[in-house]
């Protein structure tokens, strides 16, 4: 099964969006298996969005990330990667198609309430960024035999 890396961002939290967004992830069958609320330090922001570094928008894409508490979370399941951006839709809001979260539930490309790392790669880098190993659990859940073949 394959994981990936996804974030509630601050004004995610601050809209009160965190157990909607969850709803989602869980009602499709994937499994949380790590999640945490905390606020995001500069230099973990920095790590974490590096490839944008020199972006005109870098600058406030960090302030805005930091500025409040996100949710971390690693979701695991089948073809994980793909299914998590499929469900949040494009980067711009405004070209989300309805029914994924972004274009259901956000309107401005600052403040599009949801990451999620983009390859598998890039789900390896941010899940060693923001977790240990340690806090990601291993269980079945019990409706995994009815999910998958
Ligand atoms: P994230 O990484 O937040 O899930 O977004 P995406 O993977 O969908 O898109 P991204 O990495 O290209 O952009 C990261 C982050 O920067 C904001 N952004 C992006 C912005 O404010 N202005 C811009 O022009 C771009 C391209 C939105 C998401």
């Amino acid at each position: 099964m394959q994981r990936t890396y996804i974030m509630v961002k601050p004004d995610g939290v601050q809209r009160g969006l965190i157990g909607k967004i969850i709803a989602r992830i869980e009602k499709r069958g994937l499994k949380i298996v790590a999640l945490k609320m905390y606020t995001i330090t500069e230099d973990v922001a920095r790590a974490h969005y590096g490839e944008h570094e020199g972006k005109p928008f870098f600058q406030s894409l960090i302030d805005f990330i930091t500025s409040g508490p996100s949710v971390s979370m690693v979701v695991e399941g089948k073809e994980s990667v793909k299914v998590m951006r499929s469900i949040v839709g494009s980067t711009n809001p405004l070209e989300a198609a309805p029914g994924t979260i972004r274009g259901d539930l956000s309107l401005d490309m600052g403040r599009n309430i949801i990451h999620a790392s983009d390859s598998i790669e890039s789900a390896n880098r941010e899940m060693a960024i923001h977790f240990d190993e340690s806090e990601i659990a291993s269980f079945t859940r019990i409706d995994e035999q009815w999910l998958y073949e």
